[in-house]
C-alpha cells in the first residue's frame, strides 16, 4: 500500500477524483463545496456527504426551476453535487447543482407511465441479485442485463440463496448459455459462499449498486460485505405482511474494504426504458448472424436463406435466446410510441406519487430534523 498523501481530499473516500474536481471548478469559483448524495430522504430532500461530514441538503428554487422540466435532472443516490451551507441551520445546506453523471442505472417508472427513474448514479459496477429459489427468472435477468448495459456501467449477475437450491452450478450453466461473457457468481449470505469472490469487486473508491427483485437477498449480501451496515433485512419486520419491501430508499454506504456500496428497494418489475441500442448490444451475435440473411427484412420466420434458421438448426443460436430477443424486441416497439408524447409526460411527473409514501423517514444521523 502506499503511504497516504497528506493532500489527501476528505471526500476521496467517496470517489472524488481528479476528474471530478475539474468539473466542479466553476461550482468552486462560486463558493460552493461537492456533496456526493447518500440518501434520498424524501422528495428534494438528501442526505450528502461532504468533506465537513453529512449534512441535510434541499435544492433551492433555481435548481428546481429547471429540475422540474427533466425529472431526471434531480439527484439520484450517488450523484455528486454542489452545495452551499444554509446560514443559521446548522447541518442543513442548499443543494445549487448537479454535476454530469458518469453512468446511471435507470428503469422505466413503476405504473406502466413513460417515464425514466433513476435509481442510481455514478456506478461502477451493478449487481443483478436473483434467488435461486423460487425467485429465480431467466427472463428477468436478461431485461435486468439490457439496463444493465444502457447504464454504463458493468454488470455481474448474482445467484443468491445458493444454500437452497440443489444445483446451483446447472443454473449458472443456463445463464451463461443465456448471457455469454456476463460474470456469474453463486452466492449464499447464509452460508457466507461466493461471498469472497462478491468482495473481490468491492475495492476502495469504487460504487456498487445492488439490484433485484424484494426478498432475494440484496440487503442480507451487503451486510455481509459491509459489516456494520446494518441495513434492514427481511427479518426484522417478519411480524409485517410479506410480500412488501423491506429496503424502502436507497443508500449508499461506505464498507470498510472502502467500497460503496448502494442498496436499493426490490423491483417488482424492471421495464426497459431507451434501452434499444443497449439490446443490440446484448444480442450482437444475434445481429451479427442476421446480416448474412439475403433480405435485409428478414424477419427470420420462414423466409428463404434466412442465416438465423440456420444457426438455430445448426445448435450455435440456443433457441430460447432467440425467443427472449424478440420478446425485448416487441416490448420495445411497443412502448415506443408512448416516448414521443413529451407533453403527456410533463403534465404527470412520475416521483410524485412515490416519493410522498416516502415522507418523514428519519435522517439517518439523527441529529438533523426536518420541519
Ligand atoms: N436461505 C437463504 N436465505 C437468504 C439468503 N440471503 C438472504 N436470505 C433471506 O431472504 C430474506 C430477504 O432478504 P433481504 O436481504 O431482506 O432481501 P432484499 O433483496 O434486500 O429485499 P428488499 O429489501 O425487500 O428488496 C431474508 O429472510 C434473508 O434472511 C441466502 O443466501 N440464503
Ligand atoms: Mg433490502
Ligand atoms: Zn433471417
Amino acid at each position: 500500500m502506499d503511504a497516504p498523501a497528506l493532500d489527501i481530499h476528505p471526500l476521496a473516500p467517496y470517489g472524488w477524483d481528479a476528474a471530478w474536481a475539474e468539473v466542479f471548478a466553476p461550482h468552486a469559483a462560486a463558493g460552493a463545496e461537492p456533496a456526493r448524495v447518500v440518501v434520498e430522504l424524501r422528495r428534494h430532500y438528501y442526505a450528502v456527504v461532504t468533506a465537513a461530514g453529512e449534512l441535510l441538503a434541499e435544492c433551492t428554487g433555481k435548481f428546481h426551476h429547471e429540475a422540474r422540466r427533466d425529472p431526471n435532472l434531480y439527484p439520484a443516490v450517488g450523484d455528486w453535487v454542489a452545495v452551499l451551507p444554509s446560514p443559521g441551520a446548522e447541518g442543513r445546506a442548499q443543494l445549487h447543482a448537479l454535476l454530469p453523471r458518469r453512468s446511471r442505472f435507470s428503469r422505466q417508472s413503476a405504473g406502466g407511465e413513460q417515464s425514466q427513474q433513476i435509481i442510481a448514479a455514478n456506478i461502477d459496477i451493478v449487481f443483478l441479485v436473483s434467488g435461486l429459489d423460487r425467485n429465480y427468472n431467466p427472463k428477468r435477468i436478461q431485461r435486468f442485463l439490457v439496463a444493465a448495459r444502457d447504464s454504463g456501467a458493468q454488470p455481474v449477475i448474482v445467484l443468491n440463496k445458493a444454500d437452497l437450491h440443489p444445483d446451483p452450478e446447472a443454473v449458472r450453466t443456463e445463464i451463461e448459455r443465456l448471457v455469454p461473457g456476463v460474470p456469474v457468481v453463486i452466492t449464499s449470505s447464509h452460508t457466507r459462499r461466493g461471498l469472497k469472490l462478491l468482495g473481490g469487486h468491492a475495492t476502495p473508491g469504487r460504487t456498487l449498486a445492488f439490484v433485484g427483485s424484494s426478498g432475494v437477498g440484496k440487503s442480507s449480501l451487503i451486510n455481509r460485505l459491509a459489516r456494520d451496515a446494518e441495513l434492514p433485512t427481511a427479518e426484522v419486520r417478519e411480524k409485517d405482511a410479506k410480500g412488501r419491501h423491506t429496503t424502502t430508499r436507497r443508500e449508499l454506504v461506505l464498507a470498510p474494504s472502502g467500497a460503496l456500496i448502494i442498496d436499493t428497494p426490490g423491483m417488482r418489475e424492471l421495464q426497459l426504458w431507451d434501452a434499444d441500442e443497449a439490446l443490440e448490444e446484448a444480442y450482437a451475435d444475434i445481429g451479427e448472424i442476421a446480416l448474412r440473411c439475403r433480405f435485409t427484412s428478414c424477419l427470420h420466420e420462414d423466409e428463404p436463406g434466412c442465416a438465423v434458421r440456420i444457426a438455430l438448426a445448426g445448435g450455435t443460436l440456443p433457441p430460447e435466446r432467440l425467443a427472449s430477443y424478440r420478446k425485448l424486441k416487441a416490448e420495445q416497439a411497443a412502448k415506443a410510441p408512448g416516448l414521443r408524447k413529451p407533453s403527456a409526460v410533463a403534465g404527470k411527473p412520475s416521483w410524485k406519487k412515490k416519493a410522498e409514501e416516502r415522507v418523514a423517514k428519519p435522517f439517518r444521523h439523527q441529529h438533523h430534523r426536518e420541519d
